[in-house]
């Protein structure tokens, strides 16, 4: 039992499933786990418009052109509102984007793998965000309010995301036998990488019990794969595409599909930097912030002069 009464009121409210807000009292640990994974979150959103970005100048119509340039620019937002909700915990933006620079900070293992052809965007409208969909509308109802709020946004950016994803495997599904091939192939490179976005089994993942506890997550990584995996084979099959899994299959007892074992030698690998695109994506990130310090340093002298005007003022 605790005695400290601060400590009883955020349980309380944690156990009526109210919301934490900035200026409530949090335990430290509470605070740093937010941090940590609304920051990677917040990076993994800027880290994703670089594979989807790698395609604009080579989308296939003009209105593929303007479907993707406003997805990308959609993930810039996503990054944006998430980097103010870190704020709120009293962190500073610049501190934990020089932590993603540094190679300190993680973002989302599927970002480094490379988007090979035209079929890749489609697919990662499909898979990437349909996945990112199923485990961001169960932290809509996380316990802290300004993550939960910017999630409630994001969503409906995503869903569109992901039908536009859908859309576009569709019309290559009802192609050439060359787009189909290529649409297969990219379902083949793209489907494991993606069910290893949740996260390691329940069993080897250090942080869930804690973050259920606190109501930060709500379902369990293993929870949520299956039910993308469960949403998502449907989709596959009315595409007339497979799964690279001679495993997968419907189970009658369950009322779920089993699935075969993720590698997850490959995900740790990824996870410390040696996946096929860890160095190009942190490159183009520090190229990017590099590049961009003349506006950065034109903005503090404007906002100087600025301040100045409104003192004499
Ligand atoms: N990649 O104990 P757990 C998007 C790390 S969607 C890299 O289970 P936790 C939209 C984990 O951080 C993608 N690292 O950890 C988009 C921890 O390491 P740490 C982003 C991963 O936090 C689409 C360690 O493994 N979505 O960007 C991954 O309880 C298309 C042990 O794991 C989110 O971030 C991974 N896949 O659960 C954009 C959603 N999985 O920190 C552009 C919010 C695990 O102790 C284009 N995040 N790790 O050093 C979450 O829901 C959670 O953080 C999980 C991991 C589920 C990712």
């Amino acid at each position: 039992m605790t005695t400290d009464p601060r400590q009883a009121s955020f349980e309380a409210k944690i156990a009526a499933d109210l919301s934490i807000e900035a200026k409530d009292w949090m335990p430290e640990a509470y605070r740093q786990t937010l941090i940590r994974q609304i920051g990677q979150h917040a990076h993994s959103e800027v880290v994703g418009m670089l594979p989807e970005a790698n395609w604009i100048t080579r989308a296939p119509t003009l209105r593929r052109k303007t479907i993707l340039l406003a997805k990308v620019q959609d993930e810039a937002g996503h990054g944006l509102y998430l980097y103010s909700a870190t704020e709120t915990l009293g962190c500073s933006r610049q501190d934990i984007y020089q932590k993603l620079l540094d190679g300190k900070m993680k973002y989302s293992s599927i970002f480094n793998y490379p988007t090979l052809s035209w079929a890749d965007v489609g697919v990662i409208g499909w898979l990437v965000d349909g996945a990112a969909i199923v485990n961001q509308v169960a932290l809509c109802r996380a316990s802290y309010g300004p993550y939960a709020r910017a999630m409630v946004k994001i969503c409906k950016e995503e869903s569109f995301h992901q039908r536009q994803g859908y859309e576009a495997v569709t019309v290559l599904a009802n192609g050439s036998e060359a787009q189909r091939a290529m649409l297969q192939d990219s379902i083949n490179r793209f489907w494991w990488p993606t069910l290893m976005m949740f996260g390691p089994n329940d069993s080897d993942s250090p942080n869930s019990a804690q973050s259920m506890a606190w109501k930060i997550k709500r379902f369990s990584n293993d929870e949520l794969r299956q039910k993308f995996i469960d949403n998502t084979v449907p989709q596959l099959e009315a595409l007339g595409m497979t799964a690279p899994d001679p495993e997968l299959a419907w189970d009658e007892t369950t009322g779920h599909y089993r699935f075969g074992a993720i590698n997850w030698d490959e995900f740790y690998q990824v996870l410390k930097g040696q996946g096929l695109c860890n160095h190009e994506r942190l490159a183009a990130k520090r190229r990017a912030w590099k590049n961009g310090s003349w506006v950065r340093e034109a903005a503090a002298v404007h906002a100087g002069k600025i301040a100045a005007k409104n003192r004499v003022a």
